[in-house]
């Protein structure tokens, strides 16, 4: 399987992350990439090759032109106003306030981030876009491959039209499917298997009908982010029954988690996509520090082999993990058992 993937993720290392009440080393790090590079070797599961830039043009079509802009000038705003640390955002537009972006940089944050633990660096902005580049040109691979690994950092599905947050900041997974629906794929669906809601991919294409999205995650009452990923948010308008939630509760088994996986697989058969894009975290694994699922090693290359079985050009995007000694090995197994699966189809 052919990997795609930039070194200038490294330009995003934050200090800081929002947690429990206290500033602590982010676990989104740029030592995560590490992992899955040397499982990826070890394995010899393929070529690792540097995308091309395909420029603003692709994220403007996702995301909002004000939005794009705020994260390009957020740092330099941000340290021209004389502020200490990395930029976190600390007063919302919440219920009755006017959803009015603010010129000052403090309002700003405010206005574009949906949670307070992601920080913006100094080089977020370039790790951001390298990220989307890896997705956009896994993308247009897929027009020659069965399957793509896009190992994007920093992890994109929270990022929605204009909003940031949940280490997030351009929806890769979202880019990804755009750009095969430019060329010519009129029908992608989308499966995010991270623990957490693909809020961001769901708010994108909520009244679409070309991009079915498919969500498996920890229930939003008690998981993050906590605010949308709810069983009845089906979608809107044409999008109406191309939106499927399936929360489910702390300490949910590989079991429980299979049957959820081919309930998404059944409605993922029954659209028919020309592509499948998955939105690939670990954080469903028993040791991960911020989730509650239980998924062992080995149940990452099950599910890769399931799904295998729905034959589709299939192109992979890392989203989160972070038992980070366990990355690479779970999200490679992820690749190896899809690949076996294929090879058996
Ligand atoms: C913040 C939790 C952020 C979760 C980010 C993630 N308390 N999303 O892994 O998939
Ligand atoms: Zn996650």
């Amino acid at each position: 399987m052919l990997t795609i993937y930039s070194e200038d993720h490294r330009k995003r290392d934050a200090k800081t992350e929002l947690c429990g009440g206290v500033l602590v080393e982010p676990f989104e790090r740029p030592s995560r990439m590490d992992f899955v590079l040397a499982r990826l070797k070890e394995t010899g599961l393929g070529k690792i090759i540097a995308p091309k830039d395909y420029g603003l043009e692709p994220l403007l079509q996702i995301h909002n032109k004000d939005y794009v802009a705020f994260l390009e000038t957020c740092w330099e705003e941000w340290t021209a106003a004389g502020m200490q640390g990395e930029a976190i955002a600390a007063s919302w537009p919440a219920r009755r306030m006017a959803q009015k972006c603010p010129v000052d940089i403090d309002g700003k944050l405010g206005y574009y981030a949906l949670a307070a633990e992601t920080s913006i660096t100094q080089g977020t902005w370039e790790a951001a876009r390298a990220s989307a580049n890896v997705a956009i040109e896994g993308a247009h691979r897929l027009l020659d491959e069965k399957a793509i690994f896009s190992l994007c950092r920093p992890p994109g599905h929270h990022a929605a039209l204009d909003m940031y947050g949940g280490y997030c900041f351009f929806n890769n997974a979202a880019l990804a499917a755009q750009a095969l629906l430019n060329n010519g794929l009129n029908k992608v669906a989308i499966l995010d298997v991270d623990f957490h809601h693909g809020n961001g991919t769901q708010d994108i294409f909520y009244n679409r009908d070309d991009v079915l999205f498919v969500s498996l995650h920890g229930r939003p009452e008690d998981e993050f982010p906590h605010f949308l990923g709810y069983a009845d948010e089906t979608g809107e308008g044409k999008g109406k029954g191309y939106n499927l939630n399936l929360p489910m509760p702390k300490g949910t088994t590989f079991e429980a988690w299979r049957n959820a996986l081919h309930q998404a697989m059944d409605r993922i058969s029954d659209y028919s996509p020309r592509a499948l894009v998955v939105s690939l975290g670990t954080d469903t694994f028993e040791e991960d520090p911020i989730s509650s699922f239980k998924l062992k090693s080995d149940d990452f290359y099950t599910y890769g082999q399931d799904l295998a079985q729905l034959n589709l050009p299939t192109q992979f995007i890392m989203e989160g993990g972070y038992a980070i000694d366990a990355i690479g090995l779970n999200a490679v197994n992820v690749l190896q058992g899809f690949e076996y699966g294929a090879n058996q189809t």
